[in-house]
C-alpha cells in the first residue's frame, strides 16, 4: 500500500503522508512512494511545484517503531534502512530540480521533523511542533537532521535540540530560523496551495539552479561558489526566461515564465 496521496493541481502537485491514524509514521512503503512521487514530478514537465503536507492531526511521527519488537539488537542493522529509504528521499528532495514547499499541519517527529526541513520553503500551522525524538528511544537524528539542523538554528540550539528531544512550538521554530514562517491552522493549507502556485509561475528551471548554488554553499570556499555562480548565471543567461523577465520588466507588464532553460 502506497500510504501516501498524490493530487494534481494547475502547474504543481500535493504529495499527502496518509496514514493519519498513527500520525502518518513512515513505513517502507510510504518512502518507497515519496521516493517516486517526487521523481514522476521532477520528469513531469508540466509539473512545476512540489507541496509535501500530512493527513490528520500530524505531519509525521518519524520512523514507524512497531516492529521493534521482532528487533534483535544482536543483528539490527538500521544503517542500512538509512540508506536505502532515507538517505536517498532526502538528497532527492535537496537536489530537486523543483521547488518543495512543505506544509506541517501537526507533530512533526523523528525523521518526519527531518523529512519536513529538507524542503526549501517549509510553513507550519500555528498548533504543530517539532521534535528531534531520536535521543528518547537511543537514536541519533537521521535523515539528514545532523547537517540540517545546526545550519537552520546553529550549533547551541541543534544540539540542545538533538540531546534533549525538547518538543518546539511552530512560533519558537520559525522565531529560531528553523522554517519560514507559521500560519493559523485553518489557513496553513489556503496559503501553502498559494505558495506552490505561485512557484508554479516562476522561472522554475532558475530556482532549480538557485537550489544548486544554495546547497553547494555550505561546503564551498568563496572562491568556488563564485565559479559556480558564474557558470549557473550563464545557464540562467541562456534560457528563454531571462529574456522574457527583462523584456517584461521593460514593457511594464507581467512575466510569462515557462519553467525551462
Ligand atoms: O528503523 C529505524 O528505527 C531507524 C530510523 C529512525 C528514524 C526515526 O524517525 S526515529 C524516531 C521515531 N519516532 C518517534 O520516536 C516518535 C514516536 N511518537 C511519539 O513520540 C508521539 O506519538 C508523538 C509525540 C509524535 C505524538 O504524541 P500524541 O500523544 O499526539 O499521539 P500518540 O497517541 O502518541 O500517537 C497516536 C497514534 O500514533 C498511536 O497509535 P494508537 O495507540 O492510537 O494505535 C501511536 O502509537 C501511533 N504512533 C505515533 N508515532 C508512532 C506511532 N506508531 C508507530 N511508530 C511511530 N513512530
Amino acid at each position: 500500500m502506497a500510504e501516501i496521496s498524490i493530487a494534481e493541481r494547475a502547474g504543481y502537485r500535493i504529495v499527502t503522508l496518509d496514514r493519519p491514524e498513527k500520525l502518518n509514521a513512515t513505513t517502507a512503503g510510504m518512502l518507497r512512494a515519496l521516493r517516486a512521487a517526487f521523481e514522476d514530478a521532477a520528469a513531469d514537465r508540466a509539473c512545476r511545484a512540489v507541496l509535501l503536507t500530512g493527513a490528520g492531526r500530524g505531519f509525521c511521527a518519524g520512523q514507524d517503531l512497531s516492529a521493534v519488537n521482532t528487533l534483535d539488537p544482536a543483528t539490527a542493522d538500521l544503517g542500512a534502512l538509512v540508506e536505502e529509504l532515507y538517505n536517498p528521499l532526502i538528497r532527492l528532495i535537496r537536489a530537486h530540480p523543483l521547488p518543495v514547499v512543505c506544509a506541517v499541519n501537526g507533530i512533526a517527529a523523528g525523521a518526519g521533523a527531518n523529512l519536513a526541513l529538507a524542503c526549501d520553503i517549509v510553513l507550519a500551522a500555528r498548533s504543530a511542533s517539532f521534535v528531534q525524538a531520536f535521543a528518547r528511544i537511543a537514536l541519533i537524528p537521521d535523515a539528514g537532521g545532523t547537517w540540517i539542523l545546526p545550519r537552520l538554528v546553529g550549533d547551541a540550539r541543534a544540539r540542545a535540540l538533538a540531546l534533549l528531544a525538547e518538543k518546539i512550538t511552530a512560533d519558537q521554530a520559525a522565531e529560531w530560523g528553523m522554517i519560514w514562517r507559521v500560519v493559523e491552522d485553518e489557513a496553513l493549507m489556503e496559503e501553502a496551495e498559494k505558495l506552490a502556485a505561485y512557484l508554479a509561475q516562476q522561472p522554475t528551471a532558475t530556482l532549480g539552479l538557485i537550489k544548486q548554488a544554495l546547497n553547494a554553499s555550505s561546503t564551498n570556499g568563496l572562491d568556488a561558489q563564485l565559479a559556480l555562480e558564474r557558470d549557473l548565471q550563464r545557464k540562467a543567461g541562456q534560457s528563454g526566461d531571462y529574456a522574457e523577465g527583462a523584456r517584461a520588466f521593460l514593457e511594464k507588464r507581467a512575466p510569462r515564465f515557462t519553467g525551462r532553460t
